[in-house]
């Protein structure tokens, strides 16, 4: 055993078999983010950790050494879990684990790999489906018919954030006992916040839209929208949305003009949307700017999507900046 799940969890899946094959499955991830875990806490002793290995991912980003042992771990743990299908940010296409088993996962294995090296929260992030007869179609569909969806962070403590359409939890894994325990059910986001996290260093490639927002946050008090804000960035989306999923607040990767960030950076499939609906869950909103995240298309694996969320207010407020444009 590895996770005690809450007696709240999954119970809104009506079927049996699927909310034990929902458990099965989230029991095998949370065996790989334990060894994960493990190899982040041990750090430089682990040499190597963040030497790029030469390949590249389907994006064109050098692939770090713990990126792909993340994807060989995450992909053998799901070879013991009723999962056909895996989708990854480390792999061009979708492995076949068992045609005839119910789920498909997809995956960010190892989130905030630039900060591998510099002992800051990274994560792995994941999304389950039932599985489709064909294995890509079993991917390009909309966040909004995920069954299960959240992320692990490692940082001062491992911790997992999910959710099963019933609310999101968050549970601890006890160094004691080496279990993951519920630390905190039933999260829900402030829906106010004057705390927004971007990375500011792109200004000058935003959009109309998104840099007035900014600006008026910048002006501050005195400013049209008449509060002082405060600014976080880590680097790690899984950090900062956990952050978010605490004290509340706004994450946005906007798409903007530099080459190839048209669609912002993050990944729909396997970054967006499970962090979307953890966040829904939770009581905030997800959105590329305008749409909800969750009902957009997904036409391809690597598809990017510009990510606005957190709380509801901020969220909203750059919609109307958007309409205003
Ligand atoms: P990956 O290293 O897994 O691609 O994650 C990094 C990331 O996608 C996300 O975790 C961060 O929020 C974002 O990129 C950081 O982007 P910048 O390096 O442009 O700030």
């Amino acid at each position: 055993m590895t996770i005690n799940f809450s007696s709240n969890f999954a119970k809104n899946i009506q079927n049996d078999a699927k909310r034990n094959d929902i458990r099965e499955t989230v029991s095998a991830l949370c065996v790989a983010a334990k060894q994960i875990s493990h190899i982040c806490a041990r750090g430089p002793l682990e040499s190597g950790l963040g030497d790029t290995t030469g390949g590249a991912n389907s994006d064109g980003d050098a692939q770090k050494a713990l990126d792909v042992r993340s994807d060989e771990i995450v992909t053998a743990a799901l070879e013991t879990a009723p999962v056909a299908y895996y989708a990854s940010e480390e792999q061009d296409d979708v492995v076949t684990l068992d045609a005839r088993k119910p789920l498909a996962v997809a995956s960010d294995p190892l989130d905030g790999s630039s900060n591998i090296d510099t002992n800051v929260s990274i994560g792995t992030i994941f999304s389950i489906f039932t599985a489709n007869e064909d294995a890509l179609s079993s991917f390009l569909r909309a966040g909004s018919e995920q069954i299960c969806g959240g992320f692990f962070v490692y940082g001062p403590q491992t911790t997992l954030v999910i959710t099963a359409g019933d609310g999101t939890e968050t549970y601890v894994l006890d160094p004691d006992t080496g279990d993951f325990e519920l630390a905190i059910a039933n999260m829900k986001i402030t829906a106010a916040s004057t705390e927004y996290a971007i990375n500011a260093s792109n200004h000058h490639h935003w959009e109309p839209p998104v840099r007035a927002y900014m600006e008026d946050c910048l002006a501050g008090a005195d400013g049209p929208l008449g509060e002082k804000y405060n600014m976080r960035w880590v680097g790690s989306l899984v950090a900062d949305a956990n952050r978010i999923l605490s004290r509340g607040g706004l994450f946005m990767y906007p798409g903007d003009d530099r080459e190839g960030y048209q669609a912002g950076r993050l990944r729909i499939l396997y970054e967006a949307n499970p962090v979307a609906f953890v966040i829904e869950q939770a009581g905030g909103l997800a959105t590329d700017g305008t749409q909800r995240i969750m009902d957009l298309s997904v036409d391809s694996l690597h598809q990017r999507v510009p990510f606005v969320f957190g709380s509801k207010k901020p969220v909203q407020m750059v919609a109307d900046y958007h309409d205003e444009k």
